[in-house]
C-alpha cells in the first residue's frame, strides 16, 4: 500500500505539489494534494461523526490500535526513516531515532490505560465526589516538518487514547513521513473517521482548521508569528489552543564541568538535524576560565564533523529543509557578521543541496539579532562570562524560554540554575535537545501557550475535568 492510497487521506482530487529531496534537489519524493478548505469541511464532519462511537469504546481498545501501529511502524523502520531523510534531509540515525521514538510515544499513551481515569473523595457530608476526564469532540492538530513523525505523534496519542477524534493537517514540507504514521495506525484497524489526515498549505488548511467551529482545541508547533494568528482565531472563538513555538536556548559552561562532555553535548545541540529543532543550542555561555580551552576543543568537534548527505549514517550535518529556510540561514549568518559577530568555523554553504556548513560565531553583541532571534540553522555563538551570575541573567535574557542546559559539577549551581534558569525544559549535564516520552514537554514565555505537550500534561489539553457528585 502506497501512502497516497491511505483512506483517511482526504481530498484526493485537489491539485497537487510535488516535494524534493533537499539534498539531491531534482529528485521528487511525492506528489501530494494541496486540499482546499471544503477539503477541512468534509474532514471535521467524518471525524464529528466518528466521535460517538469512538468515545464511547473501552480505553483498552483504543490503546490497542496506538500499540498495534507502534509495532507496525518498528516493522516498517527503515522505509519510515528513509522517506523522512528524503523528505526534509534529517540525517538517518537521527531519522531512525525519530521514528523508534514515534512508536515509543504511542506505547506510552497506550499505557494511559492501565492507570486510574480520575480521583475520588469523599464529600464534606457524606457521599462521594469524583474527577474525570473528558474528550472535548473534534480536535485540529497542525504539525512542523522538523519532526514529521515524533510531533505528529505526541499530538494524536493523547489526544485519541481520551477519546477524541482528530484532524490532522501535515507539514508542506513533509507529509510523506507523517502519512506512514496514518498508514499504520489504519492497518492497525483504526475506524474510519477517528483520524482524518490532510496535506497543504498551511495557509489554506491550517486557516480552516483554526476557524471551524466545530473543532474544539488546536494543537500547533511551528513559528511564533502563525502560532499568534492560530492563538488568535482559535481562543477568539472560545475554543483551546496549545502552541510550541520558538526557542533561543542557552548552555552554560561552567569552570567545573567535564569539558569533553561539555563539547559533544554542544555540537549535538547546535548542530544534528542542522540545528531544526526548536530546542537548539543558539547561545554558549562558559566562564571565562575555560574559554580558550572549550572554544578550541569546540572547533575541533565542528571540524570533525561530517557534513553533507544525510542518507549516510555517519553524517552529522545534513541540509535544511528547503531553498527559503536555506536563503534565511545565510540571511542570518551575514547579519550576524554585519553586526559584528566573527566566524569562527563555517559560515557558508558546502554547495551541495540546501546544506550549510556548521557556524560558530564569537564577539556577538548581547543584543544582536543572533543572541535575540531564532536563526533555525547550523548556526551558535559563544560567549565568554565572568562567573554564574553573569551567565544566568545573559541566558535569560531573551523573550523565549523553551529549553536551557548547563555543564557543571557543582551541586550548589545545579540547584541556583533549577531555580533560576527561565525554561520549561532544563538539562543538567546534557543538551539542550531532547525529550522523553513520558515526561511534559513545553516552554515558557514566548516559546508556548496553554498547557506543556507529552507526559500525563498531555492529558490537560485535551479532556476536560468534570466532577462528579453522587449521594447515596
Ligand atoms: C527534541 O528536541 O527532540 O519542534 C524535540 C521542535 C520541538 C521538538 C523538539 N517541538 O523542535
Amino acid at each position: 500500500m502506497t501512502a497516497t492510497s491511505y483512506i483517511m487521506f482526504r481530498d484526493v482530487t485537489a491539485p497537487t505539489y510535488t516535494k524534493r529531496d533537499p539534498f539531491r534537489i531534482d529528485v521528487v519524493t511525492g506528489e501530494y494534494p494541496s486540499a482546499g478548505a471544503d477539503a477541512v469541511v468534509a474532514a471535521v464532519e467524518a471525524a464529528a461523526h466518528a466521535f460517538p462511537s469512538w468515545s464511547a469504546l473501552p480505553l483498552q481498545q483504543r490503546a490497542g490500535y496506538l500499540t498495534g501501529a507502534a509495532a507496525l511502524l518498528e516493522q516498517r523502520l527503515e522505509t519510515v526513516a528513509a522517506a523522512m531523510t528524503a523528505e526534509m534531509g534529517k540525517p538517518i540515525r537521527e531519522a531512525r531515532g525519530e521514528t523508534l521514538r514515534a512508536a515509543q510515544i504511542l506505547r506510552y499513551a497506550a499505557s494511559f490505560a492501565f492507570r486510574a481515569v480520575g480521583q475520588e473523595f469523599e464529600q464534606a457530608g457524606g457521599g462521594s465526589v469524583s474527577v474525570l476526564r473528558r474528550p472535548l469532540g473534534v480536535v485540529g492538530l497542525i504539525t512542523p516538518w522538523n519532526f514529521p513523525i515524533a510531533i505528529p505523534a505526541w499530538k494524536l496519542a493523547p489526544a485519541l487514547m481520551l477519546g477524541n477524534t482528530v484532524v490532522l493537517k501535515l507539514a508542506y514540507d513533509a507529509p510523506g513521513t507523517g502519512l506512514h504514521l496514518a498508514a499504520a495506525l489504519a492497518d492497525a484497524g483504526l475506524p474510519a473517521g477517528v483520524l482524518e489526515v490532510l496535506t497543504g498549505r498551511g495557509a489554506v488548511v491550517g486557516d480552516a482548521l483554526t476557524r471551524d467551529d466545530r473543532v474544539r482545541a488546536v494543537s500547533f508547533t511551528g513559528s511564533v508569528a502563525t502560532g499568534a494568528a492560530v492563538r488568535e482565531a482559535v481562543t477568539g472563538r472560545g475554543a483551546r489552543a496549545q502552541l510550541e513555538l520558538g526557542g533561543q536556548n542557552p548552555l552554560l559552561v561552567m569552570a567545573d564541568a567535564d569539558l569533553d562532555r561539555a563539547v559533544t553535548a554542544a555540537f549535538a545541540g547546535a548542530f544534528w538535524s542542522a540545528g531544526q529543532k526548536c530546542t537548539a543550542t543558539r547561545r554558549i555561555y562558559v566562564e571565562h576560565a575555560v574559554y580558550d580551552d572549550f572554544k578550541t576543543r569546540f572547533l575541533a568537534r565542528v571540524a570533525a564533523g561530517k557534513v553533507g548527505d544525510p542518507t549516510d549514517p555517519e553524517t552529522d550535518v545534513g541540509p535544511l529543509v528547503n531553498e527559503a529556510q536555506f536563503d534565511e540561514v545565510l540571511g542570518g549568518i551575514e547579519r550576524g557578521r554585519d553586526e559584528g559577530g566573527t566566524v569562527l568555523a563555517g559560515g557558508a554553504a558546502t554547495g551541495q543541496g540546501y546544506v550549510v556548513e556548521p557556524t560558530v560565531f564569537e564577539d556577538v553583541a548581547d543584543d544582536a539579532f543572533l543572541s535575540c532571534n531564532e536563526v533555525f540553522g547550523p548556526v551558535t555563538a559563544l560567549y565568554p562570562v565572568r562567573d554564574f551570575d553573569d551567565a544566568i541573567e545573559r541566558a535569560n535574557a531573551t523573550e523565549f524560554g523553551l529549553s536551557a542546559g548547563i555543564f557543571t559539577s557543582s551541586l550548589a549551581t545545579t540547584l541556583r540554575f533549577r531555580r533560576e534558569a527561565q525554561a520549561g525544559l532544563l538539562h543538567v549535564n546534557s543538551q539542550t535537545a531532547g525529550a522523553d516520552v513520558h515526561v511534559p514537554f513545553g516552554g515558557i514565555k514566548g516559546s508556548g501557550f496553554g498547557p506543556h505537550e507529552q507526559g500525563e500534561a498531555a492529558l490537560e489539553f485535551f479532556g476536560e475535568t468534570v466532577t462528579v457528585y453522587v449521594d447515596a
